[in-house]
């Protein structure tokens, strides 16, 4: 089995020797520019168009991330870029959904307990006891009941907190009120005082987060988005801030990443800001599940993950 390795800005050798590891027969090498010579599966993350177009000889491609809106886009971009014949499989969760469940948990946590408000007072060095946030009506919306969306929205709820969902298809978690499709998404909105994103970067989902979305919320609401930076329309979320509709947010995905040093957001103090981490790629994890995955494609049986190319996700 011959495996082709791209993931910039990765330590390359660590994921060489480790995929080694798990898959001894198998010869593994980091694509270089000009590589052309069989492979059966790509592993990536950001790949060029280069690495892929015409390699008719691959099996899988194995995305070294849960959204495959990079790759996808390079598809739309150039058509032709993804193999045919080869599905698209993403990472499921590898580690990633216990670490959005401490972020997005620390970030509602924070806003009910209004510590965002007290790191303010402690800088003007003023001691005020403010009236707490009641939990039964500090209701936390998550957009995406996926993977990462299921796992959050159920620790987030055993905080307490009334918690709801909003996917596609139809959904069933214990403890979550969940809302399916465009008809019920002004329900699933009204009220929410904590807005969560895990929606996957797609042409439907593009700019959900805008003044109408937030016009829907209750007033003062609470704006946590980990899933990308394209989801959001920028300006309607400074204006939303200043006429107070929201009354914070927390980023950990920007437009353009890193976010250059004179975007408006780093002047903002009630936007909080992280440098898309909030889950990140484990290696460990990641290398067992794709080698899995290789295995199972060799014996000839099917897998989870694959993307739907059509549906974006
Ligand atoms: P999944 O594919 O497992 O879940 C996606 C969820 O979104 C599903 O519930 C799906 O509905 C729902 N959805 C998709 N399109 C729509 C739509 N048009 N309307 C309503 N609901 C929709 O993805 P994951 O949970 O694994 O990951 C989610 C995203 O998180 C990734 O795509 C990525 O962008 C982001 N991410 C960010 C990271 C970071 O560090 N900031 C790290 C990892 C991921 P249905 O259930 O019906 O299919
Ligand atoms: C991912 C990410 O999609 O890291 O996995 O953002």
């Amino acid at each position: 089995m011959k495996i082709l390795f791209y993931m910039p800005h990765a330590d390359a050798a660590a994921w060489l020797h480790d995929f080694a590891r798990a898959l001894p027969e198998a010869e593994l090498r980091e694509w270089q520019t000009g590589d052309t010579a069989p492979a059966d599966f790509a592993v990536v993350w950001r790949p060029p168009r280069e690495m892929l177009a015409g390699r008719d000889d691959l099996r899988a491609i194995f995305n070294l991330g849960a959204g495959v809106d990079a790759i996808l886009a390079l598809e739309h971009e150039h058509p032709g870029t993804l193999p045919r014949n080869a599905p698209l499989i993403r990472l499921e969760d590898t580690g990633m959904a216990p670490q959005m469940a401490e972020y997005v948990t620390h970030a509602v946590l924070r806003y009910l307990r209004r510590f965002d408000e007290y790191q303010t007072l402690q800088s003007e060095r003023r001691w005020q006891v403010l009236e707490p946030h009641p939990r039964e009506t500090f209701t936390v919306g998550v957009l995406g009941l996926g993977v990462l969306g299921a796992q959050v929205a159920q620790t987030v709820a055993s905080f307490g907190m009334p918690v709801r969902g909003y996917s596609r298809s139809a959904r069933q978690i214990d403890g979550i009120t969940a809302f399916a499709g465009e008809t019920q998404f002004d329900a699933f909105l009204d009220g929410v005082k904590v807005l969560v994103n895990l929606l996957p970067h797609t042409p439907d989902t593009g700019d959900v987060l805008n003044k109408r979305t937030f016009s829907r919320l209750a007033k003062g609401a609470y704006l946590i988005n980990v899933a990308r930076g394209g989801h959001l329309v920028e300006q309607d979320l400074l204006e939303a801030l200043a006429s107070g509709q929201l009354a914070a947010a927390t980023l950990d995905v920007f437009r353009e990443e890193p976010l250059p040093p004179d975007h408006p957001f780093w002047q903002e103090p009630r936007i909080t800001i992280t440098p898309h981490m909030s889950a990140l790629t484990l290696r460990e994890e990641s290398v067992a599940q794709v080698a899995r995955k290789m295995a199972a494609l060799m014996r000839g049986e099917g897998v989870s993950g694959v993307v739907d190319v059509e549906r974006g996700y």
